[in-house]
């Protein structure tokens, strides 16, 4: 039962961070730029795509999930995404934060040669993700192939001008990671 209840969560952690940072459309909802749903509307829109969301499981997963990838307002009526969104109906207004001298970035041997061509782009998303530990960098680039973490120094580049976010769930967030900044520290 815990098992199969883990699975069922799993799959639902995945839906709705496909419809809250990707494509709410997809099922009909509309985000606001923070990036909010309304839970009534979102399990309404989820039942008539054939996806059946309640209000307690939605709670749980807020609760439960790993990365404390969501959210809920303080009334508790509104969910979203704390990060990665790519949908460009959202622009979270992330506080500025001065990060660590040191931030990490997990990607996959195959991508270091564009990467030290052009930095660290965010790609689709709207940020580039770095995090303050090595371990949650190297799992982040496992998810890509084989994984070789990279070492940013987050000092100079903030003295140097570039803004640091920092979302709900601690992942360090910048728009660009130039070259300069960017140096190999493992290879595992
Ligand atoms: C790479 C997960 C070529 C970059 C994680 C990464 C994270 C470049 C890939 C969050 C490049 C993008 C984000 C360049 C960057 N040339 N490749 N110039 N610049 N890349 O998935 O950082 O589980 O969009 O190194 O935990 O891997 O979804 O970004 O390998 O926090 O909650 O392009 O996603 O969180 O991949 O992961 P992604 P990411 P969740």
């Amino acid at each position: 039962m815990g098992k199969n209840r883990d699975l069922a969560d799993t799959k639902t952690s995945k839906f709705l961070s496909y419809i809250l940072r990707h494509q709410p459309e997809s099922i009909g909802l509309t985000l606001d730029s923070e990036g909010w749903a309304d839970i009534g509307v979102l399990i309404k829109c989820a039942a008539r795509h054939g996806k059946q969301l309640n209000w307690a499981l939605i709670e749980n997963i807020v609760e439960t999930n790993d990365k404390k990838r969501f959210a809920l307002s303080v009334d508790q009526l509104r969910i979203r995404a704390v990060q990665g969104h790519s949908t460009q109906r959202v622009d979270i207004r992330y506080q500025e934060k001065t990060p660590p001298d040191t931030l990490y970035h997990g990607t996959a041997t195959r991508f270091l040669d564009s990467i030290f061509k052009q930095g660290l782009a965010a790609g689709t998303r709207h940020y580039v993700h770095l995090s303050a530990d090595k371990t949650t960098a190297t799992k982040v680039g496992a998810r890509h192939g084989k994984v070789i973490i990279l070492k940013i120094d987050a000092r100079l580049m903030n003295e140097q001008g570039f803004k640091f976010h920092q979302a709900d769930n601690g992942v360090w967030l910048t728009k660009t990671v130039p070259v300069k900044y960017i140096s190999i520290i493992s290879h595992l």
